[in-house]
């Protein structure tokens, strides 16, 4: 099955091949939604009802797509990928901030394995070609069972360059137009590589937090680059990124020192 990049020709998601699918994957439920204003504000909204590890609620179209820090995700209808998983961790909470890093990485290998040149901007950016393609949102909330996370996640498809929102953008379809694969194959490839890969760092203790510690940071595209960071408090940071620290953090080289970051927008400084 091939997916056209005219904006008027564009199917909505075959809710028979999803269901297909994850109904042979015991840790997946799903719950697909024609239309949603946020899957992520759905999804916490179902764990603070009760919902298990492993819901998986996907919008066809989202209609008020959230960001960090109150931006926001846009994305036309039929062109894009978006979902949130809820997910219940038994890892210790210093352990969570690993979680979105585990996110962008695993989207950034399903995206690689289904023939793009991915690659994650810390935090949780996944990039083609310098270019963003996909955004993650992990959120933790507190409900009667425990707390959960609850991770969103959007991809541009077949998004077309006057569609997307930012110039510092781009779609499956215009990284490769040679490549067609379904919204429903990237789905369906995505979500597999995030549970996989949360599966394996939730059973295999600092074995499994120091291997995936060690394939983020050769994957990462800002370690070893120039970079600025913009901070939450609206202050800045210039310097080489060098490494991520075992608690997530990235790791950049200043002219006062070594400063270890948390949180905050990089932009990958280009040498002039
Ligand atoms: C993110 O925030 O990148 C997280 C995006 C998470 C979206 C998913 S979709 C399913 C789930 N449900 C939700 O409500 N959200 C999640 P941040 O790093 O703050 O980036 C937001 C910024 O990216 C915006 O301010 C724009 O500059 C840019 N942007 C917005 N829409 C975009 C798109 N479709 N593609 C690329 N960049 C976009």
């Amino acid at each position: 099955m091939v997916v056209t990049v005219e904006p008027d020709r564009r199917p909505p998601l075959d809710s028979r091949v999803l269901v297909d699918e994850i109904s042979l994957t015991p840790d997946l439920t799903l719950e697909l939604l024609r239309e949603s204003t946020s899957t992520n504000q759905v999804a916490a909204d179902r764990a603070r009802a009760g919902a298990p590890d492993g819901l998986l609620v996907v919008a066809d179209h989202q209609t008020a797509g959230r960001g960090r820090l109150d931006r926001t995700w846009e994305t036309p209808a039929g062109a894009a990928i978006t979902f949130s998983l809820v997910l219940r961790p038994t890892v210790p909470p210093a352990s969570w901030p690993w979680l979105p890093l585990l996110t962008g990485h695993t989207v950034s290998k399903a995206l690689t394995a289904l023939g793009y040149d991915s690659r994650v901007k810390w935090p949780n950016d996944v990039l083609i070609e310098g270019k963003k393609v996909a955004g993650i949102l992990v959120e933790r909330i507190d409900t009667e069972t425990g707390p959960a996370a609850i991770v969103g996640v959007g991809i541009n498809v077949s998004t077309t360059a006057e569609e997307l929102p930012v110039p510092t953008a781009t779609s499956l379809a215009l990284a490769h137009p040679d490549l067609t694969p379904t919204r429903e194959a990237v789905l369906l490839g995505v979500v597999a590589g995030i549970r996989e890969g949360y599966d394996a760092w939730q059973a295999g203790g600092s074995e499994a937090a120091a291997r995936l510690a060690a394939s983020y940071v050769d994957h990462c595209a800002t370690v070893g680059q120039d970079v600025r960071v913009d901070l939450p408090g609206g202050t800045s940071m210039t310097g080489r990124a060098v490494d991520v620290d075992p608690d997530g953090r990235l790791v950049v080289e200043t002219a006062a020192g070594r400063e270890k970051v948390g949180a905050g927008d990089v932009v990958h400084v280009v040498p002039e």
